[in-house]
C-alpha cells in the first residue's frame, strides 16, 4: 500500500462483455464529472496508440497471429507502459548510487494523487477474464498484473452474452463470437468479489448512467477522505 493525499482522485474501472455499454457509459460519466467541475480523464485498454497497442490491435483484427501467452503479456505490458514513469525518471538515481532521490511515482499514481479521477474502460480483469477463457491458468494470468494500481471501484456492466450479441451484432474482431463470450462471462464470474458494483446493463442507457454516477460519486468521496491507494492483486 502507498500513501495518498487527502484529496486524491479515484481509479474507476468499467468491465464487462463486449457490447455491454462500457464505451457509452465512460463517455457519459466523463462528461458529467467534467461539467460538475471535477478533474477527470477517460482512459481505455487496450490503448492502441502505443507500439505495443498497435501489435495488440493487429492481433485483434486477425492480421497477425500470436501465442496465447504472448498476447496476454502484451495486454499487460500495455497497462504497464501507461502506468509509465514521469520525466523525473531521468533524474532518478538508483538505490545503489547516492540514494539521494526517492523512487519515481507512476503517471497513473501521479494523476490520482494530484486529484484527477480516472475512468478506465477495461483493465487487468479483462486481461485475466479473456485469457483464462482460452484455457490459460488463472494465477499465471494474474501474475504480470501484480504491482499495478488496484482500482478504487470496479463496475461490472452485467449482460448475458446472448443479449450483448443482439446489440448491433459483432464486428470482425477476434473475440467477438458468442461461444467465446460465454466462456469470458464464466471467467468474470470467478473473478468478481463483493467489492465490485454490478449494474444491470440491460436497463435503459439513462438508468445505467444514473446507477453508475451514484456508485462513482460515493467512491470519489471515500477517496477524497483519504482512502489509501493499493496495488493488485489483493
Ligand atoms: N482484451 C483482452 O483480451 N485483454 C485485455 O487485457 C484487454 C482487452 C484490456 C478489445 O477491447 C478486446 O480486447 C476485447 C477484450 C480484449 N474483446 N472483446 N470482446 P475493446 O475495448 O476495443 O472492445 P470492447 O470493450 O469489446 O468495446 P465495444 O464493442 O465498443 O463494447 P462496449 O464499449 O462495451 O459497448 P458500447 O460501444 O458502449 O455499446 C455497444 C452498443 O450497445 C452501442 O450500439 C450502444 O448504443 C448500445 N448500448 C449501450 N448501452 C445500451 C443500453 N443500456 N441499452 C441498449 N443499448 C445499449
Amino acid at each position: 500500500n502507498k500513501e495518498s493525499s487527502s484529496s486524491r482522485g479515484a481509479l474507476i474501472v468499467l468491465e464487462g462483455l463486449d457490447r455491454c455499454g462500457k464505451t457509452s457509459q465512460s463517455g457519459k460519466l466523463y462528461k458529467y464529472l467534467d461539467e460538475q467541475g471535477h478533474s477527470v480523464e477517460s482512459w481505455r485498454f487496450p490503448d492502441r496508440n502505443t507500439g505495443v497497442g498497435q501489435m495488440i490491435s493487429s492481433y485483434l483484427a486477425n492480421k497477425s497471429q500470436l501465442d496465447d501467452h504472448a498476447i496476454h503479456l502484451l495486454f499487460s505490458a500495455n497497462r504497464w507502459e501507461k502506468r509509465d514513469y514521469l520525466s523525473e525518471f531521468s533524474t532518478w538515481s538508483c538505490p545503489q548510487s547516492t540514494g539521494a532521490h526517492p523512487p519515481p511515482t507512476s503517471l497513473m499514481e501521479e494523476k490520482l494523487k494530484s486529484g484527477t479521477t480516472l475512468i478506465v474502460d477495461r483493465y487487468s480483469y479483462s486481461g485475466v477474464a479473456f485469457s483464462s477463457a482460452k484455457g490459460l491458468d488463472i494465477e499465471w494470468c494474474k501474475a504480470p498484473e501484480i504491482g499495478l494500481l488496484a482500482p478504487d471501484l470496479v463496475v461490472y456492466l452485467d449482460i448475458s452474452p446472448e443479449k450483448a450479441a443482439e446489440r448491433g451484432g459483432y464486428g470482425d474482431e477476434r473475440y467477438e463470437q458468442l461461444e467465446f463470450q460465454k466462456k469470458v462471462a464464466g471467467s468474470y464470474l470467478s473473478l468478481r468479489d463483493s467489492s465490485w458494483k454490478v449494474i444491470d446493463a440491460t436497463l435503459s442507457i439513462e438508468d445505467v448512467e444514473k446507477k453508475l454516477r451514484e456508485a462513482v460519486l460515493d467512491c470519489m468521496m471515500t477517496c477524497h477522505k483519504g482512502k489509501p491507494l493499493s496495488q493488485l492483486w489483493p
